[in-house]
């Protein structure tokens, strides 16, 4: 069981999609992040275990080998693409079963960002608490926001940035909702965020993981 672990984490680290593709050269035909994945789920491991202790840490090696420029950013990619095909899988085991009736969560990749690995995960846990879920995509601009907003009275906002330099745009995004919409419950995240941060720019709540966010959701209807 545990080399399941080891198998994924390691083709997300090499950027190994499936056994089609042909990155990296010389696992050319094994088995990738993705058959590896349902075969895991198949062999009774479970999705919680494969989420925290083979992908999220397997991206993390990734980010810090990228920081030492040991990788580069197609390599990133693939290794992006290499866990967002196993993350389809995951998907089905996080559905909660109930109806999708507690409410609208809208979610967006703040302007200038196209980083959507932890926006997806954050999805995918809230759709699977029984939340509908709208997802506006990577790079959302303030007016779009604003339109979602607009169109979903109470609803709940999600945005997420990744980069220290989208901070920024995290900021004129939340200031410009709530000068219009006041009442817009709006909950931040993405890794170089922090609680101070969120409170600042006029966010309601920070929310470090999925988990949180779900929390969050939870506490509010
Ligand atoms: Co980028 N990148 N990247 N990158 N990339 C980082 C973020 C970086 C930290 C890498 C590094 O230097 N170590 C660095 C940012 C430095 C900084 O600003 N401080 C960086 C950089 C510099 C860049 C480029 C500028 C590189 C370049 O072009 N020279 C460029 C920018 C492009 C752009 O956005 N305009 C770029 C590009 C890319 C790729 C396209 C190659 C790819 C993204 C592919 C994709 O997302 N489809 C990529 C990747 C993959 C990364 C790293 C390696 C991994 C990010 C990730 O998916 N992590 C990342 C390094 C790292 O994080 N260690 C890095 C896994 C994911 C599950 O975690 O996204 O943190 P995370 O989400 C977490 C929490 O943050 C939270 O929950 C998730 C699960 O726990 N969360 C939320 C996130 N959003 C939330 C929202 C919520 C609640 C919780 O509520 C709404």
């Amino acid at each position: 069981m545990e080399s399941y672990i080891d198998k994924i984490s390691f083709c997300i680290q090499k950027g190994k999609i499936d056994s089609k593709s042909p990155y990296p050269p010389e696992m050319k035909g094994e088995p990738g992040a993705d058959e590896l994945t349902m075969e895991a789920l198949k062999n009774g491991l479970v999705a919680n275990d494969i989420l925290t202790k083979a992908m999220i840490p397997a991206m993390g090696v990734v980010g810090e080998l990228f920081k030492e420029k040991k990788l580069f950013v197609p390599q990133v990619l693939m290794s992006a693409k290499a866990m967002s095909s196993a993350m389809r899988h995951l998907k089905p085991y996080f559905a909660s079963g109930e109806l999708k009736q507690k409410g609208l969560f809208i979610v967006g990749t703040v302007a200038g960002d196209l980083h959507d690995i932890g926006k997806n995960l954050v999805s995918m846990m809230i759709e699977g608490s029984g939340w509908s879920v709208l997802d506006l995509g990577v790079d959302v601009k303030s007016e779009q926001f604003i339109e979602a907003v607009r169109d979903n009275p109470g609803s709940v906002l999600g945005m997420s940035a990744l980069l220290t330099t989208t901070m920024e745009s995290m900021e004129r995004s939340v200031k410009e909702i709530k000068k219009i919409y006041p009442n817009q419950r709006i909950m931040v995240g993405g890794a170089p965020l922090n609680s101070d941060f969120a409170k600042r720019i006029g966010a309601d709540f920070y929310a470090p993981n999925p988990q949180s966010a779900v929390e969050y959701l939870g506490n509010i209807i």
